[in-house]
């Protein structure tokens, strides 16, 4: 009799001590303020420059992961302003010839240098899907049959352009086919430029190819061949068993940090379930080897490689592929990107211009403009791309609220140019 008895206490303090514990999850916490009156915790009106103790949801909670809790405080968010370049000749937009893929500005004494693809063709390009139709003189991809240029400016608007820089070495050498998506790299006073190297057109199994760098002691060249597959694919079942694309170096903990990015789950016979990251692989010579990072790959999301050193770490601009395109990153070492925040019309293939890209800076400043490209310059069938400048704030040396505005209004035109597609008509 007297054990039921105690049993039955023992019950009913679990049992009021459970119900306990659930309604002080469920509702929220009290405290006694500074007069000493009961108050529930609820969400601050005056919004906290730190993460509260007390319990959130992961979305209020997630707001102080980022740089800062409002976008309009973020430092690594901005809006993007663009400008057309001047002096660069389309002739007419015919689609014989394209400029694309910049490599960063650097400025030496007062001038802007930088590098990109030229294709300078008879005809346009006839697309990826007929690669092989493609001859010595009809381009598949916007990027056959292409070499790289440069061009220098004063002011990063008004462009000159002054020539070849590394062109298509003889066959079968590689790059015979094309040499194209240049990016820079000063390093101890020698200028490095990076490239992808086909020795196919791009498209005959995959946009397929290995990188190159050619090296010189002026930014006007004459640039030496330094050698190939400086990025070493990965052995084959590994993401970038096939290609090393957008070779993109900082100097960054003494080191160099070469990004570039790969395109995975896709073969010659099944293209369409592709994805795309971007790896890490690190050298002391410019010349290599080039080790790749054992986290490859570092980005899950984007497509041509954006990074600069920012504060103690390095940021990232994700474009286009991936659940996380559209945003800029931040990896306080380098290596492990986190989303910074999420962004509108984002410039496409960008290339910042940091004075600080190079120089292993300990504390990254940021950027305030750049170039980037718009790949549908042309009518059908005249096919080409043109470079422009873009503009943010994403610098700790800019103070613009405008740039920092999160709302980014289109004319409704903007909006009815994407039409539905002929399978949504046809219903
Ligand atoms: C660009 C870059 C690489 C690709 C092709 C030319 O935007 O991603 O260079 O190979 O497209």
């Amino acid at each position: 009799m007297k054990l039921d008895r105690i049993n039955f206490i023992l019950g009913m303090v679990l049992g009021l001590l459970l119900a306990y514990g659930f309604l002080s999850c469920s509702r929220p916490v009290n405290t006694a303020n500074s007069n000493g009156v009961q108050t529930a915790q609820v969400f601050p009106h005056k919004m906290p420059d730190k993460k509260p103790d007390f319990p959130m949801s992961i979305a209020t909670a997630r707001m102080f992961d980022y740089p800062a809790p409002r976008a309009q405080d973020n430092e690594l968010f901005s809006q993007f302003k663009y400008t057309p370049l001047r002096g660069f000749d389309y002739r007419q937009g015919d689609g014989t010839v394209s400029r694309r893929d910049p490599s960063r500005p650097i400025k030496v004494d007062s001038l802007y240098y930088i590098w990109y693809t030229k294709r300078d063709t008879k005809v346009p390009p006839i697309g990826s899907e007929r690669a092989n139709e493609a001859t010595d003189e009809i381009p598949s991809t916007d990027w056959d049959l292409a070499e790289i240029w440069y061009a220098t400016s004063i002011d990063g608007i008004e462009w000159t352009e002054q020539g070849l820089a590394v062109e298509r070495p003889a066959k079968p050498k590689p790059g015979w086919r094309s040499v194209c998506t240049p990016d820079i790299l000063v390093w101890k006073g020698k200028y490095y430029l990076y490239y992808q190297a086909f020795d196919e057109p791009s498209g005959l199994k995959g946009d397929w190819c290995p990188v190159s760098v050619s090296y010189a002691n002026s930014p006007d060249g004459p640039w030496t061949h330094g050698g190939d597959q400086i990025i070493p694919f990965g052995k084959k079942g590994e993401w970038d068993q096939d290609a090393t694309h957008d070779p993109y170096p900082i100097v960054y903990r003494g080191q160099i940090y070469m990004y570039y990015k790969s395109a995975y789950n896709k073969w010659p016979e099944n293209r369409k379930h592709y994805a795309v990251a971007q790896g890490l692989a690190t050298a002391t010579d410019p010349l290599g080897p080039f080790v790749k990072h054992a986290l490859n790959p570092v980005l899950n999301s984007g497509h041509e490689t954006t990074y600069f050193p920012f504060k103690e770490g390095v940021a990232a601009l994700a474009i286009k592929d991936g659940n996380e395109r559209e945003t800029m990153q931040y990896a306080p070492d380098g290596v492990n990107f986190s989303v910074a925040s999420t962004l509108s019309l984002t410039p496409t293939a960008a290339a910042p211009y940091a004075p600080d890209m190079f120089t292993d800076s300990k504390y990254g400043r940021g950027i305030s403009w750049g170039l980037c490209h718009f790949i549908n310059a042309g009518s059908p069938g005249k096919g080409y791309s043109i470079m422009a400048r873009f503009d943010c704030d994403l610098s700790l040396d800019l103070d613009d609220p405008r740039m920092k505005d999160t709302g980014v209004w289109h004319k409704p035109e903007v909006y009815f140019q994407q039409k539905m597609h002929r399978r949504q008509t046809e219903k």
